[in-house]
């Protein structure tokens, strides 16, 4: 259901000794994960990337102990649904020791987060990760005085080649617990409560009951007290937490000339400023383009299409089945007009899979790059429009690999008007990958102007509906916190690794859809009740859509999942069987029309089912209005190209 991602495991039984990897967005937890526990988690080159929790084991010592990859953090006071989840797996599941993973460029940061969870009490040890950008940047960590500071064992990594993990595997057998240098000046001495973090609950006590936190860290009345005496310091005491880091952060850092030209942070300014940054932007989707419409979608397809399922496979498999078998209905099952063969195989495997493997490549070059995050800062001023900030573009375009992975991404938003909003403008308009793919192809194959068309078209709607929602939706909007990460050479390792399990997902995922919805048409169709369908859709496919009649079947099909609509538009159209103009209503209708299943299921789990409902509520007839306003448009103006 995730898109490719590794959630939901159910993870070892519990019964081991935990050990949280915890930290700061995008410092590469996720891959030291996979580098101590061996299992797959995704690894993406922007704060984000993990929002749920995975587990997986190593040995330590010849024991066995769980580990958990958590969603980053910039403070354990959290400010969103994702650093909600690490801070509550600090407080409810107590790991036995924590590995903070950090990025040694930034101290700052890093002694931020360690000053809070020093406050925890738990063994800790702390990885100094991504030394090999901070060599390249001049800095350099005097992780002696950490030690001695905060009493802990640190540690130095490239977690990229695997650099200093042993080490870090030895040191998790004697970790030690941290002292703690922070005393804030507004309580004194007069807050401490043995070893209790009361500093840490009265900055939590600023958006929460401190009280119940106290409770779930099985604190006594004691801290309860101590809480009450001190109420309202919560803020003080974050104040004065940053302030006490960053007088604390030079004495642990030595700066040197960086040691060469950073081509990546001159690339890196380009693509943010706008007079750089449109014509980059422009680039970059040509070549998606290419990569994804023309050589995908065009080449890849034909030859997979008419090529092996046209010339060999299908006439084989029928030729077998008239003359071994010899049962119509079955002929007709497997290679019929709606064969599990002819229909549900060959979309899946000869439309389908092609794009979606040459997008999850492109994409994958694009996340791992640091180009995604970006976006964010050309499109702050639009976003804004829609009461959301430029934050919210993350999900937006992870959208476009997979909507159900980028509704849980919206987790990273600050309130609960942007996750909402954004949500919404995702079921609405955003095609996800496969059928973003058809798309590129089919109208590729006309003209760049109707590409061109179709997207301002669908863009055109998301600010719409954005801007309404904006204004009319409770609530508020977040402020525009983001880091965006470094410009970073990719790595063809991991790129290839992602695509690898994101085309396996979709196969797991998608074919068994593509085949009951086979089907389903293949029963309706024997049942003579198809026609029946296509006849009472007909007063809206045929008269407010100008469509053919047979177009509401590719509907039906996109209820199941939109890719399997898309894919049958693809075929129709390819049968000389769509105008231009019919082709850009039926995708524009189908690109805007009800999420898939998977999605669907997704907005139940993050906003409850009333809310889903009346997402797909409003989106269905949303859909068709626009379809048939543009439908009668283009008959009145003719096309614009
Ligand atoms: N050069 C270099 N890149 C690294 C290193 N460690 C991680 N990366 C890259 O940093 C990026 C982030 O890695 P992740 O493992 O996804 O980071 P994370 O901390 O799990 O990120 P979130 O889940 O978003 O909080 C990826 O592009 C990694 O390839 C390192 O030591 N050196
Ligand atoms: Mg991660």
């Amino acid at each position: 259901m995730e898109c490719g991602s590794d959630a939901g495991g159910t993870g070892p039984s519990g019964v081991f000794k935990k050990i949280a990897l915890v930290g700061n967005p995008n410092v590469g937890k996720s891959l030291l994960f996979m580098r101590l526990t061996g299992r797959y988690v995704t690894v993406s080159n922007y704060p984000g990337t993990t929002v749920e929790v995975t587990r997986g084991t190593m040995r330590v010592g010849g024991e066995e102990y769980e580990v958990i990859d958590t969603p980053g953090i910039n403070s354990l006071v959290p400010q969103s649904e994702d650093e909600r989840v690490t801070r509550d797996i600090l407080i409810d599941e107590k790991p036995d020791i924590i590995v903070q993973v950090a990025d040694a460029k930034n101290v700052t940061r890093t002694l931020f987060v360690l000053s809070q969870l020093s406050e925890m009490q738990r063994p800790t040890v702390l990885v100094l990760n991504l030394i090999d950008e901070a060599r390249s940047r001049g800095i350099d960590i005097r992780e002696r005085v950490i030690s001695d500071v905060f009493g802990i064992d640190v540690v130095k990594t490239v977690a990229t080649e695997g650099t200093g993990v042993a080490q870090l595997t030895k040191l998790l057998r004697h970790p030690h617990t941290p002292r703690n240098p922070f005393q804030a000046p507004s309580i004194g001495d007069g807050g401490s409560v043995g070893s209790a973090p009361v500093q840490l609950l009265l900055e939590w006590s600023q958006y929460e009951d401190a009280g119940a936190l106290a409770g779930r860290l099985g604190l006594n009345g004691l801290v309860s007290e101590a809480l009450g005496r001190h109420k309202g310091l919560g803020r003080s005491v974050s104040r004065e937490r940053m302030a006490y880091v960053e007088k604390l952060a030079p004495q642990m850092r030595v700066e040197s000339a960086p040691s060469r030209i950073r081509w990546a942070e001159l690339t890196g300014r380009w693509t943010r400023e706008p007079l750089t940054g449109l014509p980059i932007l422009a680039a970059v989707l040509a070549g998606m383009y290419y990569f994804v419409g023309v050589l995908g979608a065009g080449v890849l397809v034909d030859a997979i299409e008419d090529g092996i399922f046209g010339r060999y496979l299908t006439p084989l498999l029928t030729a077998f089945l008239e003359k071994w078998v010899g049962i119509q209905f079955l002929t007709d099952l497997v290679v019929g007009k709606y064969g599990l063969f002819s229909v549900g195989l060959t979309y899946a495997f000869a439309i389908v899979l092609p794009v979606v493997t040459t997008f999850f490549l492109a994409f994958g070059l694009l996340e791992d790059s640091g180009y995604l995050p970006r976006l964010a800062i050309l499109s702050d001023r639009i976003f804004r429009l829609m009461g959301l900030n430029g934050k919210a573009i993350l999900p937006m375009v992870l959208g476009l690999g997979c909507d159900t992975m980028a509704t849980l991404t919206t987790r990273i938003l600050g309130s609960r008007k942007e996750r909402m909003i954004t949500t919404l403008l995702l079921a609405l308009g955003v095609p996800c990958s496969a059928q973003l793919g058809v798309i590129l192809g089919l109208l590729g194959g006309y003209s760049v102007g109707a590409l061109v068309f179709f997207f301002s078209v669908i863009l055109l709607q998301i600010i719409i509906v954005g801007t309404l929602s904006g204004r009319f939706l409770p609530g508020k909007r977040s402020d525009f916190i983001f880091e965006i990460p470094p410009i970073r050479m990719v790595q063809w390792r991991n790129i290839l690794l992602k695509t690898g399990v994101r085309v396996k997902w979709f196969l797991k995922e998608a074919v068994p859809l593509f085949l009951a919805g086979t089907v389903i048409l293949f029963t309706l169709d024997k049942m003579h009740l198809l026609s029946g369908i296509v006849r009472a859709f007909e007063p809206v496919v045929t008269g407010l859509l100008g469509l053919p009649a047979r177009t509401a079947e590719v509907f039906v099909m996109g209820f199941l999942r939109r890719d399997y609509g898309a894919a049958g538009l693809f075929t129709m159209a390819e049968s000389g069987l769509l105008t231009l103009p019919q082709i850009l209503v039926s995708l524009t209708v189908l690109t805007l029309f009800v999420p898939c299943i998977a999605n669907f299921f997704v907005i139940v789990k993050e906003h409850g089912v009333a809310r889903a409902l009346l997402v797909v509520g409003f989106i269905t007839p949303y859909a068709i209005g626009v379809g048939t306003v543009l439908n009668f448009a283009i008959r009145r103006l003719g096309l614009p190209f």
